[in-house]
């Protein structure tokens, strides 16, 4: 009796277990998951996905158990009588080629469907990025709303945005799982990938990766990609597109850029403009990774940061505008390391590697090499090390410098 009831308890038990893997998909547990209708794009994906799945497991379940009845029914017995010999059965070998084929054109006109309807070009009125790759780290540039940022990217929920891909040095490839596939940056060529986040997401943040690999540090090429309200949106672009808010040199320090025609009124448009709230920031975005240790940076220095004289000073000295830009500081407009106008309304820095905060800064100005295999960035504290030069750093920055050119990143808000 007992094995009876066992026997009768398994679909049951099955069942449970497929309803508890299903209940477990959603995106907290799974954040990378690809299999969310965030956007068109991951849909027509998804669906694609389902289809196979569905016609594959037909197939497993018809083909087993056809398997295991032909096993055990015509096993040989002790005494039986000798199989049956024949020769071939016209009937049943059309049926089973008939079969796949039909299921083969089911699978391929909807896949076929699919690359086409991926491949096309985006609609009229997409919002358009491009996205430049760099060893280790991503330039967004907005060309229509004179935007350009890095590792972190931010589009209005409901509007197409299409990403032009083109690199500066290596292959690199341009993956946000959530919110459809990947596609490569290849040089001397543009691609492009362009979905529509859908108007009904809350604003949230999501990882995206470089997945072609690029070179020692190609695992800390990482971005965050925020969907935002539209009116969020606004207000986050109004102020990206002005210059550098702190400009000791120029008066007024915040030239007002007016807002595009028929744009809803901004969420907040203060002097430091609309950002991700920090609070909102979900966990699978926060970098987790620890300062190396070894890098000794006295942060009470920090306290006594002067940002007038690290923009006047430090930010000299230390060589910074060779490679970085800083839109209203006259000649700082290099692009070999990223922008720094806002560099204080990011969340991260390096590549999503770090958080952005005063004592990172401090140490990844000091010694970035340290802080990130291969680094372009030069070991900048005086008297460091660099690990790729194999030389000590004679001139750079002390700490106190540094501890000026912190103060004046975090007012670049
Ligand atoms: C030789 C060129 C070079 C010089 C000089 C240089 N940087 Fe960099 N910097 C880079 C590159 C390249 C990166 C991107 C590194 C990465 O993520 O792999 C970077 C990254 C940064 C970042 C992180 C930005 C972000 O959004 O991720 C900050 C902040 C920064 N540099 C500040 C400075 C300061 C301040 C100085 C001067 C004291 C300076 N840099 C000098 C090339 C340079
Ligand atoms: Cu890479």
């Amino acid at each position: 009796m007992p094995k009876l009831r066992l026997r009768a308890a398994a679909p049951a038990a099955l069942l449970a277990v497929a309803l508890l893997a299903l209940s477990a998909c959603g995106f907290t547990e799974y954040p990378n998951s690809t299999f969310n209708h965030t956007t068109d794009f991951n849909t027509s994906i998804d669906n694609i996905f389902q289809t196979l799945v569905f016609w594959g497991t037909i197939v497993f379940v018809v083909v087993e158990v056809a398997l295991i009845v032909t096993i055990i029914k015509f096993r040989k017995r002790p005494g039986g009588p000798e199989a049956k010999q024949i020769h071939g059965n016209a009937a049943l070998e059309i049926t089973w080629t008939a079969i796949p084929a039909i299921i083969l054109v089911l699978i391929a006109v909807p896949s076929a469907r699919t690359i086409f309807e991926t491949q096309k070009p985006a609609p009229a009125g997409a919002l358009k990025v491009q996205v430049i790759g760099h060893q280790w780290w991503w330039e967004f540039r907005y060309p229509e709303l004179g935007i350009v940022t890095a590792n972190e990217v931010y589009v209005p929920v409901g509007r197409t945005v299409s990403f032009e891909l083109t690199t500066k040095d290596v292959l690199h490839s341009f993956w946000i799982p959530q919110m459809g596939g990947k596609r490569d940056l290849i040089t001397n060529k543009t691609n492009y990938l362009w979905f529509t986040p859908s108007d009904t997401l809350e604003t949230m943040a999501w990882n995206g990766f470089c997945t072609e690999y690029c070179g020692a540090s190609h695992a800390n090429m990482r971005i965050r990609l925020y969907t935002v309200q539209p009116a969020e949106f606004e207000a986050w672009a109004r102020h990206q597109a002005r210059d550098a808010v702190f400009n000791p040199a120029a008066a007024p320090a915040v030239p007002v850029v007016p807002a595009a025609a028929g744009a809803p009124p901004a969420a907040a448009d203060t002097a430091a403009g609309w950002m991700y709230p920090a609070e909102k920031l979900p966990a699978h975005v926060v970098p987790q990774t620890p300062i190396p240790a070894g890098l000794a940076y006295d942060d009470a220095l920090l306290a006594g940061g002067d940002a007038a004289r690290g923009a006047q000073q430090g930010f000299l000295m230390g060589g910074c505008i060779g490679c970085h830009a800083v839109r209203g500081v006259p000649g700082a407009v290099s692009n070999i390391g990223p922008d720094l106008t806002h560099i204080a309304s990011r969340h991260t820095i390096a590549g999503g590697l770090y958080r952005n905060d005063g004592p990172t800064l401090a140490r990844w100005i000091k010694n970035a090499r340290h802080m990130k295999p291969g680094s372009i960035m030069y070991t900048i504290g005086r008297g460091e090390y660099d690990p790729i030069l194999k030389t000590t750093q004679q001139a750079g920055l002390d700490d106190r410098q540094i501890a000026d050119v912190v103060a004046y990143l975090m007012a670049l808000k």
